[in-house]
């Protein structure tokens, strides 16, 4: 029964299935795609169904106690107790305690993210104002990717997320990501691997991810940036290792003649000046 009510939404709304990307209304995480952002989702689903819902039903519960049960007409002659060393105590430590549940498995999941293992894909992405550019060092390959404008979307393209030149990654392998920016503060952050890191100018952070399933995945800078912050989103398309291999081909020759004619234009506007 539950499985036909579940079928039925999902043919009712499509979109439903394709969820690398936010939905409209919606509630809560993108749907993972890497151990990282598996690990996040729990860690928040762990902080607030037990944690935060005790504590909060807890002082709800004493609140509402105090006022019934302390209420002026009931309690006129109020205590005069300030101290009461048992109390103090439990208190102090159990809080304490709260606290060090919470921080365990916070370091656990942080420090997961931060070791970085042997990168089977190295890729540089540069924030400029406002798109971004990448670089894949091992295979000499760099481009630029700019947000598509509306008027020219196709079906399928979702608005103020696809670019024109998409990062590939194979699927199920280490990818490195470093981080950079060239003009002011941006952030290259994908929700569906759980990654978000600042890009700095003159300096380089790293991150990495290990997408666990096929498709394209959608991103936007996360540190504002300025005027068209909102119109640098990042698109990665996780395909298998063939598909990989056959883009890095095709990109190599398409990439270098898009470099060769920015030149031929460079040198022309040269000319001009001359
Ligand atoms: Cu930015």
């Amino acid at each position: 029964m539950i499985k036909k009510i579940v079928y039925t939404l999902l043919f009712i709304w499509p979109s439903a299935i394709l969820a690398n990307e936010p939905k409209d209304w919606q509630l809560g995480f993108q749907k993972s795609a890497s151990k990282s952002m598996d690990d996040i989702v729990w860690f928040h689903d762990y902080m607030l169904v037990p944690i935060i819902t005790a504590i909060t039903a807890f002082v709800l519960f004493l609140l509402l106690y105090v006022c019934v049960r302390y209420r002026a007409s009931k309690n006129q002659v109020p205590s005069t107790t300030s101290h009461n060393t048992l109390i103090e105590v439990i208190w102090t430590l159990v809080p304490c305690l709260i606290l060090i549940v919470m921080a365990v498995p916070s370091f656990k999941v942080l420090y997961s993210q931060d070791e970085i293992p042997k990168a089977d894909v190295t890729i540089k992405a540069i924030g400029y104002q406002w798109y971004w550019g990448y670089e894949y060092p091992d295979e000499n390959i760099i481009f630029d990717s700019y947000m598509i404008d509306e008027k020219d979307l196709k079906e399928n393209q979702p608005r103020l997320l696809a670019v024109d030149n998409a990062v590939y990654v194979p699927v199920n392998k280490v990818v490195k990501v470093m981080i950079t920016a060239n003009d002011v503060l941006h952030a290259w952050a994908l929700p569906s691997f759980g990654v978000k890191r600042d890009a700095i100018p003159g300096r380089i952070n790293e991150t990495w991810f290990k997408a666990d399933r096929t498709g394209t995945f959608y991103g936007q800078c996360s540190e504002l940036c300025g005027i068209k912050h909102a119109f640098m989103p990042i698109t990665v398309n996780v395909v298998s290792e063939d598909e990989y291999n056959k883009w890095l081909e095709e990109a190599k020759v398409k990439f270098a003649k898009e470099e060769i004619k920015n030149k031929i234009k460079i040198v022309k506007k040269i000319r001009e000046i001359r």
